[in-house]
């Protein structure tokens, strides 16, 4: 609530829990405004509640139409310093207009036309891009030209260079998610230019990163560890669809893997620590076979799905839409969600529960199972 006069605005109200109006509450209450003020008993309602109610709303966008608009930008906004990138952010409704799809996380559809450079920056924040469709894309995380191609999770954490050049003959589109709302309501952003150009415009298929650290159960004994992110500058399409395509083979063979029946998992991991990639997102790719659903599941944090191939149904409290490749949906902290596919349907994920975790405040929920 705000006044022109001051931002604190308190009305008495004869209600339960509330002190009975009177003149000399008033001038109470006048006299917690001027002094910039609010008693907790006016807002315990909604500061306590019972169990979460987050400001961020359920939503769905559909990547039809964020591609066309994104398009769109590519004929008429220029990429450049300044600027810094074409990237349009999912802005959540319950969140009063700001670019947030939750409150602790940044979604956002970016576009680079052929030829184009996203010049080189660093932050404090930490980035992931994830590849629903289209290559031809090079991200140079500190020197390294990391290539992106659909289904590649590619990291860029906290404070090093990036730049992103298209040296291919079409446009490309991908996902960013990053912990800018997290970052900005906590105050700790800092942001420096690079140089002016893209310092490697090399297209090479592997990363250094990659030559490096992207063997499985192997790591450089050369390199001091554990690193709070991920030194796998990308995750490739053909380790996590094998991965996921063996669980659910093995289920077909009757041996353990999968989270639920016909539901495929994996979470992308640190090998440095086993533990997330990085200290503010979590990332995960889901499988579920065509014709099945998972169970109604909620557990505190927020989180942002991708549909990356098939269709089916996601549904958000009182809320479903149907979904097909590119689709977005939103799941504020503990609202029950369940997912339907009709076709296969594989979804990338990614959440605030590293934040959650540190706070030991992560509770799940599963419909049917005990609390
Ligand atoms: O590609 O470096 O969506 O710095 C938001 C901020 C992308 C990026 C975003 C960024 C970037
Ligand atoms: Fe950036």
């Amino acid at each position: 609530m705000t006044s022109t006069l001051s931002p604190v605005s308190l009305t008495a109200i004869d209600a339960p829990g509330q002190p009975t109006p009177s003149p000399e509450l008033e001038e109470l209450y006048r006299g917690f405004e001027q002094e910039l003020l609010v008693p907790l008993w006016t807002e315990i309602g909604d500061l306590m509640p019972s169990s979460p109610r987050p400001g961020a709303q359920a939503h769905a966008w559909r990547w039809q139409n964020l591609l066309r608009l994104a398009e769109r930008s590519g004929d008429l906004v220029p990429v450049g310093r300044g600027g810094e990138r074409r990237a349009i952010a999912l802005a959540n409704p319950g969140l009063g207009g700001a670019p947030f799809a939750t409150p602790t996380l940044w979604a956002a559809i970016q576009y680079l036309n052929p030829g184009e450079d996203a010049p080189v920056h660093r932050h404090t924040q930490h980035a992931f891009r994830f590849v629903v469709e289209g290559e031809g894309v090079w991200t140079v995380v500190d020197g390294d030209p990391v290539a992106m191609r659909r289904g590649d999770f590619l990291l860029t954490s906290g404070w090093r260079f990036h730049g992103h050049h298209n040296q291919s003959d079409a446009p490309m589109a991908w996902l960013d998610g990053l912990d800018i709302p997290f970052s900005h309501y906590l105050g700790t952003t800092f942001f420096e230019f690079g140089p002016d150009a893209v310092a490697d415009r090399s297209t090479p298929p592997r990363s250094r990163a990659e030559r490096l650290w992207a063997h499985p159960g192997l790591r450089p004994v050369s390199q001091p560890g554990p690193a709070d992110s991920s030194p796998i500058a990308a995750y490739r399409w053909e380790h996590t669809d094998a991965a996921l395509a063996d669980q659910l083979a093995l289920e077909d063979a009757g041996h353990a893997g999968v989270v639920e029946p016909g539901h495929a998992a994996v979470r992308f991991t640190n090998p440095t620590t086993g533990g997330d990639v990085m200290p503010t997102i979590r990332a995960e790719m889901h499988r579920l076979r065509a014709d099945t659903r998972t169970a109604t599941r909620r557990e505190v944090g927020s989180a942002v799905w991708q549909v990356f191939d098939g269709a089916g149904r996601v549904r958000v409290g009182d809320r479903e839409w149907p979904v097909e490749r590119g689709d977005l949906v939103v799941v504020p902290s503990w609202q029950p969600l369940t997912v339907t596919a009709e076709t296969e349907l594989d979804l990338f994920r990614f959440s605030d529960t590293p934040i959650v975790e540190r706070l030991h405040a992560d509770r799940v929920q599963v419909e049917g199972a005990p609390a």
